[in-house]
């Protein structure tokens, strides 16, 4: 496979400035005729060289006429001596039904639909699948009247019968784009239809499309959109384009969700949801999904990304706009909490191993391997430092000016940058590093108080992350809050000027010296986690303490309560002791019987970090001991609070609501429960029972989790249960294999197995496999890293299948190898025999060997 490179890219010599296509639909058969408006670029008499994969081409010809003058390879149409501009018009015939990429056009679930993100549309059609080529789209869809719905992007234009018994649909998308934002979908669905009336006075039609019988699951998504339409306005006063804005949602589908122009396609998880199927946790992930689609109607569609190393470009700033969507509607604490958990764990792994990345990459051999965590959420804390660097305003300033200057264009996150700069006056020169660096930077911060002079000082230094060394110093903003005993927030005075909680960290060493500090101060380092950064710090047990009492950061208040847990582990660990203090345990109390303040932050802050968070803190992961030690811990914490748990438990009322009062009375029961299946009291088995069988699926959800983590006796009755009360729903089966795969038993890896041939499973739906086999290689630690190997040969085995089948989804399920010699040798070596196992695979896709090769570099 040929590797591309940032520094090689070369403007096309050919634009495209209109495509007019026509599908006849057929199963195996689709023929596809298009015809393009063309002109050349340049002066060169360059060949033009279209991009084409698993197509038959049928005839060609230019401006009208035959035209035999062009190469065919494997994955390119090369047409030579073309005029200045020119008709090229291109019949070729594709094959939707066996089709198991999920890439291009495929039949899934008895709908064509299409994924063109990032290079799909190859699969399509001859075309310059590049995203720097706009060009305006009309599409006329041709296939039989089963297929009631036939959707593109933009306006519908005609539609009619045709005399074989077909009918057709013509659409007309104003708006130029770039091919990987073009969608079809056709199929025969169930359709909600509402409106929304922009600022300006403009009714648009909203519509979304679910498979037969689905209606009833779908007003939480339309209420999501609405939702985000509104909010786009107040907060960053973009306004919705077209005329209308549709979402369709499909069971086959890689990602969750594509923001084609006004045709949104949606994993149908990422849409579809009542209390009765879906949790308050999928009810969240909705609205931001739905949110994240339509921002990026603005940051992405109408200014889209010159090249795919870009990548970022759209999805840090749409992650941006969808985490601060989420924080304006709810809680912003426990939205800063799950983004930072995300990074700490999941990017920061990624980032210190060999698929590290900048988030605007340099090298690239397959573009699906870089939808990351690094481009989306390491891409997004890059926004958040601009945003925190410039505050609301002036970033208000510089995302005007960017739509300005680039509306319509295809750009680069230099231009996002200077546009930022521009508008604020703030120099970014140095920030900007953030783009073409990977890894994490760690800090170390020294603390010192001087009583005599009534001064306190931070001493930061900063550090090259270890894998890598010539890394540059970096802009970081570290935003910080100092304390008094009394809790109180201490005015910051350097030089006799009252300082911002924002420093600016640009050397490699720096020292703040903060006058007037009258007593030692326990300071909060990273408020909010102001720079994606590791902190090296020695906060005292009490001072942590001190921090989840008092901090003005609710934020912060749980990264104390992390920090203070994780410290207790790591020191049980190396002691072979596991035995928290009185005071840990006498604080959780306090917040189980007060419950002061927002209940889902106390749920929050009863929980340990998980096995991630603990293992990112070793170089060698002690698998077997995070475990014993969280096994340990949570049966300490469950037994010294049996009985407040209980009476929390018993006196919260949940109303069943999904407002934001009844969400968080239940995330606080949820979390009772979890705890109280591991203890023997009396009325555990009532409460578990009463809860497993609720309407509410978060109720009846966490019921389950309970049992499966603690082994309970009811786990497998009640999942018995589960399987036989909602086989008919996919999508709730994907909970139950889930939590199949998550028990801890010596027969998990045959129990597995046994799952492939349950009706609902089926590996061509990346939405099963995840549930089923991701859950177990991220969440069943114990039995995925048997000493014996055969959770690996499983994940091997099915990584084999995939590669025939689905490469992207293939790849994505890799990730666990791709941190194998962070564990001990004879777990490493058979992670390495499977990584190796692929390598020496006959035809083995581009995506996986792009990761397998740096695996095992
Ligand atoms: N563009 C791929 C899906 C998403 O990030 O919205
Ligand atoms: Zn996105």
């Amino acid at each position: 496979p040929q590797a591309q490179y940032l520094k090689d890219y070369q403007a096309p010599q050919f634009s495209i400035q209109h495509i007019d296509l026509r599908f006849e639909l057929a199963p195996l058969k689709t023929s596809v005729q298009s015809t393009m408006t063309i002109n050349r670029t340049d002066e060169s008499n360059a060949d033009l060289l279209l991009d084409g994969v698993d197509l038959t081409l049928i005839s060609l010809m230019v401006d009208d006429k035959a035209y035999d003058d062009y190469t065919l390879e494997d994955e390119k149409l090369i047409i030579h001596n073309l005029p200045e501009s020119f008709i090229l018009k291109i019949e070729n015939h594709i094959d939707p039904q066996t089709n198991t990429s999920l890439e291009g056009l495929y039949l899934s679930g008895g709908a064509y639909c299409t994924q063109c993100e990032a290079e799909g549309f190859r699969k399509i059609t001859y075309y310059l699948d590049r995203p720097d080529v706009l060009a305006s789209f009309d599409v006329t869809i041709i296939a039989d009247k089963k297929y009631t719905h036939l959707l593109s992007n933009g306006n519908q234009i005609e539609s009619g019968n045709l005399d074989d018994g077909r009918h057709f649909v013509k659409w007309q998308d104003p708006f130029k784009k770039p091919s990987y934002l073009f969608a079809l979908v056709a199929g025969d669905f169930d359709v909600l239809r509402d409106h929304y009336t922009t600022q300006s006075g403009r009714k648009v039609e909203l519509a979304l499309f679910v498979d037969k019988g689905n209606l009833s699951k779908t007003p939480h998504a339309m209420t999501s959109l609405k939702k985000s339409m509104q909010w786009d306005e107040e907060r960053f006063n973009l306004e919705y384009d077209l005329d209308i804005y549709m979402i369709v949602a499909v069971d086959f589908f890689n990602m969750g969700a594509m923001e084609n122009k006004g045709l949104n396609i949606f994993n149908s998880k990422c849409v579809l949801a009542n209390q009765e199927t879906a949790t308050d946790k999928d009810y969240h992930t909705i609205e931001s999904i739905v949110g994240h689609e339509y921002f990026h109607n603005w940051t992405g569609n109408r200014v889209t990304c010159r090249d795919w190393f870009q990548l970022s470009l759209k999805e840090g700033l749409t992650v941006f706009r969808d985490q601060e969507f989420s924080s304006d509607l709810g809680s912003r604490a426990l939205n800063r909490i799950d983004a930072v958990k995300v990074m700490r764990t999941h990017q920061f792994s990624e980032d210190a191993g060999p698929m590290a990345h900048p988030i605007r990459p340099e090298k690239v051999i397959e573009m699906n391997n870089f939808y990351t965590v690094t481009v989306y959420d390491k891409g997004a804390e890059v926004i958040r430092m601009m945003h925190t660097l410039l505050g609301e305003e002036k970033f208000q300033q510089g995302m005007a000016l960017y739509f300005e200057r680039h509306d319509g264009q295809a750009v680069t996150c230099d231009d996002f940058v200077a546009a930022m700069s521009d508008a604020s006056g703030i120099d970014l020169t140095q920030f900007k590093r953030w783009y073409s660096q990977a890894g994490t930077p760690k800090l170390n911060v020294e603390q010192a108080y001087d009583e005599q002079n009534q001064t306190f000082t931070l001493s930061i230094e900063q550090f090259a992350p270890d894998n890598q060394p010539n890394n540059a110093l970096l802009h970081i903003p570290f935003a910080i809050e100092l304390l008094d005993s009394d809790g109180q927030s201490l005015p910051l005075v350097i030089d006799n000027q009252p300082q911002d909680s924002v420093l600016n960290v640009t050397e490699k060493t720096q020292q703040f010296v903060f006058e007037g500090i009258k007593q030692r101060p326990v300071a909060v380092l990273l408020e909010d986690f102001s720079a994606p950064c590791i902190v090296n710090q020695n906060t005292s047990a009490a001072d942590l303490l001190h921090i989840m009492r008092f901090a003005r950061s609710d934020f912060s208040r749980w990264d104390a309560q992390q920090r203070l847990f994780t410290n207790e582990m790591k020191a049980a660990i190396a002691s072979g002791e596991a035995c928290l203090s009185d005071d840990i345990l006498s604080a959780l109390k306090l917040l189980v019987d007060n419950r002061e303040g927002d209940l889902a932050l106390i749920a929050e802050l009863l929980k340990l970090p998980s096995y991630d968070t603990l293992a990112a803190e070793y170089a060698v992961i002690p698998v077997d001991d995070i475990i014993a030690v969280q096994n340990a811990f949570e049966s300490q914490i469950a037994n010294f609070l049996t009985e407040s748990l209980v009476n929390c438990y018993n006196v919260l009322e949940d109303d069943g609501s999904t407002s934001a009062t009844a969400v968080a009375v239940r995330a606080l029961k949820q979390l009772c429960l979890y705890y109280l299946a591991k203890t023997n009291h009396s009325d555990v088995n009532s409460l578990i029972r009463e809860s497993a069988h609720s309407n509410n699926m978060t109720n009846a959800l966490a019921a389950l989790s309970a049992v499966v983590k603690a082994n309970h006796s009811l786990c497998d009755t009640l999942l018995t249960e589960f399987d036989a009360k909602w086989r008919h729903d996919v999508l709730v089966m994907d909970k139950w294999f889930a939590l199949q795969a998550m028990k801890d038993s010596a027969t998990s890896i045959s129990d597995i197995k046994a799952l492939y041939d349950h009706p609902s499973f089926d590996f061509g739906n990346p939405n099963r496999v995840r549930a089923l086999v991701g859950s177990f290689s991220h969440f069943n630690i114990t039995q995925f890293h048997r000493a014996d190997g055969e959770g690996y040969q499983l994940l091997g085995d099915l990584l084999v299948k995939l590669n025939d089948i689905n490469p992207q989804n293939a790849s994505r399920m890799l990730t666990p190898f791709m941190s194998w010699k962070r564990y001990d040798e004879n777990r490493s070596a058979a992670m390495k025999a499977q990584l190796q196992r692929l390598a020496d695979l006959d035809g083995l896709s581009d995506d996986l060997f792009e990761k397998v090769e740096k695996a095992l570099e």
